[in-house]
């Protein structure tokens, strides 16, 4: 997505009913999608109030109308379950009572409130934070448990279709628009040799060994705001891709990125592990928030739910640098290459670990049966 200027956010920001004046604005956050600012209002009555604007990326999001629609019908269901406001995203409306507004350029903007009191984490910083982020999003897809999918529209077609991302992935290989394939001989090599595993969940989907559930698709650690006093779960945010998916892909993108020792764009690959211990404390926290809604088999399918997540992360970043960055945000020339490159050696990491990582799920199988 372009780089929007001062004066489109500023123009977006005066059709939304703040309640009083805008005092300051700021880019926030590290998402890789969408344009997030924080905004600072000073209200009528004198006292402060923070919001999040956000342009959804039209770029990824062709029918952003549709994203937003969702997120209403998701967060007024949620709204139903939940023991305090700040625990589900509360969009703010236009002067003219939408969801969001849509600028001259197409551009779709909406605001959130701001959740407040409430950190938002790169990593881990304890063993209780993870779990306590594992226990939001386990606890997210229990409570959507009995919410129709039909009322859902697909934001993103195929989004954790892995086979699917691996035919894309091939075709970005082969048509090499921007002749980078000649530098990440390897990279490419590592990820062919694994074509067989990307159809493994689909297989057991479609043998009637996992169900389809409405999840969250995109669980990192800074999708999820855990109470500042507290330290426990609150509110999970960065709702874009909810839809129908897979109980052990969202517990698997948990793991590619909070359970790696490394930043996913960190450059010393030395760096990079799987941390066992947090797996444990993350598949601990997912079923404990789960509430016992996950089956036998779909537990012991969570493994593969994290080395499909992080095989396909790494070739969608390795696409994307095929095609000229453009779709995730980057900061420097080849920050997909590095992001790819963390990905596929955790991949490895995990390849190490399979044993220890299947007897932890059968471990947990057993005591949730
Ligand atoms: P992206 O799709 O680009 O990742 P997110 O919706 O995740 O966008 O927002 C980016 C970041 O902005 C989050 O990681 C979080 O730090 C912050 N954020 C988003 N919504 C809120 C909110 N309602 N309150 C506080 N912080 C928020
Ligand atoms: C994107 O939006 P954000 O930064 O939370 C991406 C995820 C990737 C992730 C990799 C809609 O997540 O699928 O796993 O980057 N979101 C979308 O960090 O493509
Ligand atoms: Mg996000």
């Amino acid at each position: 997505m372009r780089k929007l200027t001062m004066e489109q956010i500023r123009n977006a920001i005066d059709h939304f009913e703040l309640g009083g004046e805008v005092t300051g604005m700021i880019p926030h956050g590290n998402g890789h999608i969408n344009a997030t600012n924080k905004v600072m209002v000073t209200r009528w009555d004198g006292s402060e109030a923070l919001y999040i604007l956000q342009a959804v990326n039209g770029d990824v999001f062709p029918r952003p109308l549709e994203v937003i629609e969702n997120i209403r019908r998701v967060t007024d269901f949620l709204r139903t379950k939940a023991k305090e406001p700040r625990e589900v995203l509360k969009l703010v409306p236009t002067l003219d009572r939408k969801d969001c507004y849509i600028d001259d350029n197409g551009i779709c903007f909406r605001v959130y409130c701001f959740v407040t009191g409430a950190v938002c984490l790169e990593r881990p910083e304890s063993m209780s934070d993870f779990y306590q982020a594992a226990y939001a999003f386990g606890k997210f897809q229990r409570d959507l448990s009995n919410f129709s999918a039909e009322q859902l529209h697909e934001t993103l077609a195929d989004f954790h279709n892995t086979p699917k991302r691996f035919r894309d992935f091939s075709k970005a290989v082969d048509e090499d628009v921007c002749g980078r394939a000649e530098t990440c001989p390897q990279e490419i090599a590592f990820v062919q040799a694994r074509e067989a595993f990307c159809s493994v969940l689909m297989d057991a989907h479609a043998e009637g060994r996992l169900p389809l559930r409405v999840t969250h698709n995109d669980t990192k650690i800074n999708n999820v705001m855990l109470d500042a006093a507290t330290r426990t779960a609150l509110c999970v945010i960065d709702l874009d891709t909810v839809m129908p998916g897979f109980s052990v892909t969202d517990f698997g993108d948990s793991i590619r990125f909070g359970a790696n020792t490394a930043a996913e764009d960190e450059k010393d690959l030395s760096k990079v592990s799987l941390d066992m211990d947090l797996f444990e404390e993350y598949l601990r926290g997912y079923l404990d928030g789960c509430g016992g809604k996950l089956g036998e088999e779909e537990i012991m399918l969570l493994p593969e739910g994290a080395k499909m997540m992080t095989l396909e992360c790494g070739m969608r970043f390795l696409a994307d640098y095929l095609q000229g960055d453009v779709y995730f945000h980057t900061d420097y020339a080849d920050h997909n290459l590095v992001r790819c490159r963390t990905q596929l050696r955790l991949v490895e990491c995990m390849e190490e670990h399979w044993d220890e990582m299947k007897a932890c799920a059968a471990k947990y199988a057993k005591k949730y049966r």
